[in-house]
């Protein structure tokens, strides 16, 4: 029987990517995210390219009966969860925290820290029961550094940071492993939802620089899942080579 992996916010960027990496490795697939018709198409993608079964789970992470139904419908066989990774997270909005729109905020509350929460508590049960899994956590540079019109978002960020190292010692006694990635900027819809859907000004985030790429950060998760028994990669941080921090970037050729 294969391995089973459970991955949020699948349906595009770091989650798709990581999703195909599983498949490829030959994990069974979890797919989750509010998007149905994206999953599925994804589903048949991974069925097809690399031969794995593949489970969609159509929800809204922030809302916990949404949560706890479709846990409940997933079957017994597919709960056997080795690996979860907990990737749904989005920015809302750029704003001095004076600013700030408190809808912007409790999305971003509610999607990056209790989303995550709401599913891992689940998933966790499961691999305290069985003395094994790996969990690994979306976390950012925001979680290490806060940046101008950042507040919130980096909170939510320096949150995850604080819930992975709570999770690592709590479940020490039973064999699960928890890791967290970092990265600074990758291009994907991140920008595009954080300025609503304005391209133009996403676009202008990566602007005269070459960012990550979800792949390149589904190959950190691969690296961190692929360790041997007794290895645990605790956190990385991944940056574009343009980019030394939250601060500092270098541009050339500024479009
Ligand atoms: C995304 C990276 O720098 O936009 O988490 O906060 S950044």
């Amino acid at each position: 029987m294969n391995k089973k992996a459970f991955v949020t916010g699948a349906s595009a960027g770091i989650g798709m990517a990581t999703a195909k990496m599983l498949s490829r490795n030959g994990y069974d697939v979890i797919i989750t995210g509010r998007r149905r018709e994206r999953l599925e198409a994804l589903k048949l993608d991974l069925e097809q390219n690399f031969g794995v079964s593949v489970f969609v789970l159509a929800f809204d992470i922030r809302k916990k009966a949404e949560v706890d139904k479709a846990w409940d419908s997933l079957p017994q066989e597919w709960r056997q969860i080795d690996v979860l990774v907990n990737n749904a997270g989005l920015a809302a909005g750029l704003d001095y925290i004076y600013d700030g729109d408190t809808e912007d905020w409790e999305t971003m509350i509610d999607t990056n820290i209790k989303g995550l929460l709401y599913i891992s508590r689940h998933v966790m049960q499961v691999m305290k029961e069985r003395r094994g899994g790996h969990i690994v956590n979306l976390s950012s540079i925001a979680g290490k550094e806060v940046y101008e019109r950042g507040n919130i978002y980096c909170a939510t960020k320096h949150a995850v940071e604080a819930i992975t190292k709570g999770m690592r010692i709590d479940l020490l006694p039973y064999n699960v492993k928890v890791s967290s990635v970092s990265p600074g900027m990758v291009e994907t819809e991140f920008s595009i939802v954080r300025f609503k859907g304005d391209e133009q000004k996403a676009k202008s985030v990566y602007a005269g620089l070459e960012p990550l790429r979800a792949e390149d950060i589904a190959d950190v998760i691969e690296f961190i899942i692929t360790r041997p028994s007794h290895v645990n990669i605790n956190d990385v941080l991944v940056m574009p080579t343009a980019q030394a921090n939250s601060f500092y970037v270098h541009r050339t050729n500024k479009d």
